[in-house]
């Protein structure tokens, strides 16, 4: 049984957050799945905490599911996939999209499966120049979870999306970076000093705004141009209100940094 299959690391304005399964390329089991929904509970009770990276330790990002635990005897029972995927993919995707603050997926090595869509669902994906995306399900005569056929067609569009799916052949971050599929795809060293440094950003940025943005950019998702100019105006008139807004625009009159509040709660 592993330790501590998620590490926390509080730091000033944001969390790093790391699986911590590297034998097994950090794949999920129910004890990660327990341990990142944690995680992820404590920093969204933590007013403090502006932005979360999340990455993986050792030489991958998250081989998705352990497959380890869904090996059946030939004739045994088949796994209820439906209710893990219940219980704990979607409730982590919903939650990722949920959070009020960004979430920063660091991908250090190898996303496959389950684990390649969790990266997706991230708010902004830096890759390291070594990683791979890997839609691994066909392999397994499964369907692209975690959000997977929802979002990669919106991504990539429909052939890439196709593609990477019927074919689960790996992707390289510059690839990935070049379809629009992640934000960046940097050289290895370079890949927790470019998170860590947009965390940080994000620690003193008007958080609050920036979690109305996550909010309006996920329901363009299905809403039409007159709904989503309804709630843009909608938005708007409330964060008008908030202390940030006026500090925002005091410190640009004043030609000086701003000193945004941060969460109000
Ligand atoms: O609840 C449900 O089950 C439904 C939800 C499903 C969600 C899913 O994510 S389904 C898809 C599951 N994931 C996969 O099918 C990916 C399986 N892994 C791979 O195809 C390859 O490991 C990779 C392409 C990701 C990486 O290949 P490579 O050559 O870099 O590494 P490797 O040697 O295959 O793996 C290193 C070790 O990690 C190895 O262990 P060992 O031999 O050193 O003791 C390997 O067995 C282990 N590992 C990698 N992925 C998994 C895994 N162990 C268990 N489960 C894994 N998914």
């Amino acid at each position: 049984m592993d330790e501590t299959p998620v590490l926390t690391e509080v730091r000033d304005g944001y969390r790093l957050i790391t699986l911590n399964r590297p034998d097994k390329l950090n794949s999920f089991n129910e004890a990660m799945h327990l341990a990142l929904r944690a995680a992820l509970e404590e920093a969204e009770a933590d007013l403090s905490c502006r932005a979360v990276v999340l990455t993986g330790a050792g030489r991958g990002f998250c081989a998705g599911q352990d497959l380890s635990d869904r090996v059946t005897p030939a004739g045994g029972e088949a796994p209820d996939l439906g209710r893990t995927i219940e219980t704990y993919y979607n409730p982590l995707v919903r939650k990722l999209h949920a959070l009020p603050f960004p979430v920063i997926a660091a991908v250090n090595g190898t996303a496959a499966g389950a684990g390649a869509n969790i990266a997706l669902n991230c708010d902004i994906v830096l890759a390291s120049r070594t990683a791979k995306f890997i839609q691994a399900f066909a392999k397994i005569g499964l369907v692209p979870d975690s959000g997977g056929t929802w979002m990669l067609p919106r991504l990539v569009g429909s052939a890439r999306a196709r593609a990477m799916c019927l074919l689960a052949e790996p992707i390289n971050a510059d690839t990935a970076e070049a379809w629009g599929l992640i934000w960046k795809a940097v050289d290895g060293e370079a890949l927790m000093p470019t998170a860590t440094e947009m965390a940080e950003k994000f620690a003193s940025a008007p958080t609050d705004g920036l979690a109305m943005q996550k909010k309006l950019l996920d329901a363009a998702e299905t809403n039409d141009l007159d709904a989503q100019l309804d709630l843009e105006r909608d938005t708007q008139r409330g964060l008008g209100k908030h202390p940030d807004y006026a500090e925002g625009v005091r410190a640009f009159m004043e030609k000086r940094a701003p000193a945004f509040t941060g969460r109000k709660g």
